[in-house]
């Protein structure tokens, strides 16, 4: 059965989309924590960075200059953003589907909770 980030990625679900390419999409989530929020997942499905193969190596660089691309594209690279995945349980994962937190717009804390 689909998850609900597979259905945005083939738009059976509807999300505020700011970029897209053939291996990836980044939208924003559906619950900021911060003025800027934006999700950025692979289309392949990959449950979360536990699960990554050493196959998929091209479309993790690839990940990563969607990120540098997003926080140019949202202007946040001048203040500075945080990027977050998390894993399982105790790493606050809820969306079994592999995300990248792009978070930014204000001064984020240290420690997380
Ligand atoms: P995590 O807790 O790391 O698994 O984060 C999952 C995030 O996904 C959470 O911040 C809220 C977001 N989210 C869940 N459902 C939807 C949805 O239907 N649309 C959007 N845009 N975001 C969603």
């Amino acid at each position: 059965m689909k998850g609900i980030f597979e259905k945005i990625i083939d738009r059976e679900l509807e999300a505020d989309i700011v970029y897209e390419d053939g291996l990836a999409i980044a939208f924003k989530d559906i619950n900021p924590v911060a003025p800027k929020h934006f999700l950025v997942i692979p289309k392949k499905k990959i449950r979360n960075i536990q699960t990554v193969s050493s196959n998929d190596s091209h479309l993790f660089t690839h990940l990563f200059t969607v990120i540098q691309k997003l926080a140019i594209q949202e202007n946040m690279v001048e203040e500075g953003y945080r990027v977050i995945t998390n894993i399982g349980e105790y790493g606050g994962q809820t969306v079994d589907y592999l995300h990248f937190h792009i978070i930014g717009g204000r001064t984020m804390r240290w420690p997380p909770g």
